[in-house]
């Protein structure tokens, strides 16, 4: 029984041996699926396509790097001037935003100051700069929306977060102003530099009813004959209005101070206007 049944069960095995043709066919099904895995696990290596919905667009982007971004960001912005390099950025921050910064820093405002040139006094300097500010970092925000707004302008700026001074929030009222200036500082006036300030980027987070705009009086070359008096509001004018971000270059890229750059805030004639200001440099910093 047992030799007959093995018999018989070498018998049935024999039967169900695959023909050659099948083996071949077998092994070519093998090979065609062995190469589409190595190939799928060669192509991994290629940067992957990534997609992006922003604005109801679809984008279809590429890997990013160890820091850069896997989603697209949309900045609206207009170019105001090339000389200085100023761009405007309408919505840039929320009503929200605006309103919470300012409800952070009232309570802290404090007469603005001004960096000394040799010789300065405070008595030389007095009337230049007439609002009240408070210096805020982003870490001290527990709110975070600090934090949010410093990564939007390193976006926009394409200058990285850590070359930036803490903002410097503002506070004009009725008649305050901030004659003409430069925001970087030139050797010749205030002696050798650590660093230097690149651009400025002003987040307005209030509207003003009557004047308060930001003024560059020499864009485009014009007024900068000897008569021109630093505190009269001409030029270039910039309204503020809440959210809305104003950037401009203090230096060319050959890293010479713009004289175009020039720039002040008009006295408020009816309203209050906040703004922030945060200047970055050209190099980190370290607050
Ligand atoms: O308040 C403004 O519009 C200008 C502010 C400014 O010039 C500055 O903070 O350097």
């Amino acid at each position: 029984m047992k030799s007959k049944s093995a018999k018989g069960n070498w018998s049935m095995t024999t039967r169900k041996l695959p023909s050659p043709a099948v083996l071949l066919l077998s092994f070519f099904f093998f090979l065609v699926v062995a190469g589409f895995f190595a190939s799928s696990r060669l192509s991994d290596q290629r940067p992957r396509r990534l997609e992006s919905i922003n604005e109801g667009r679809e984008y279809s982007l590429l890997n990013p790097g160890e820091t850069g971004d896997d989603s697209v960001t949309s900045i609206p912005f207009q170019v105001l001037s090339w000389r200085p390099r100023a761009v405007y950025f309408p919505n840039f921050a929320t009503p929200e935003q605006c309103q919470s910064v300012i409800e952070m820093a009232e309570p802290r405002l404090r007469p603005s100051t001004l960096a000394l040139r040799p010789g300065d006094t405070e008595e030389s300097i007095k009337g230049i700069r007439t609002s009240s500010g408070v210096f805020l970092s982003a870490e001290e925000d527990k709110t975070g929306i600090l934090d949010v707004i410093e990564g939007k302008i390193a976006r926009a700026t394409m200058l990285p977060r850590n070359h930036g001074e803490a903002f410097n929030i503002l506070r004009y009222e009725v008649g305050q102003l901030y004659k003409s200036h430069y925001d970087a500082f030139s050797p010749a006036e205030y002696g050798p530099q650590k660093s230097q300030r690149v651009a400025s980027f002003l987040l307005y987070l209030s509207n003003v009813e009557g004047g308060g705009e930001t003024m560059f009086p020499f864009e485009n070359g014009f007024n900068m004959d000897a008569s021109y008096d630093f505190q009269d509001c001409m030029g270039l004018k910039v309204k503020p209005r809440k959210g809305d971000g104003l950037l401009f270059y203090s230096l060319f890229p050959n890293a010479t101070i713009d004289p175009t750059s020039l720039h002040g805030s008009c006295p408020v004639i009816k309203g209050v206007k906040w703004v922030a200001t945060k200047w970055i440099r050209d190099q980190e910093q370290d607050d």
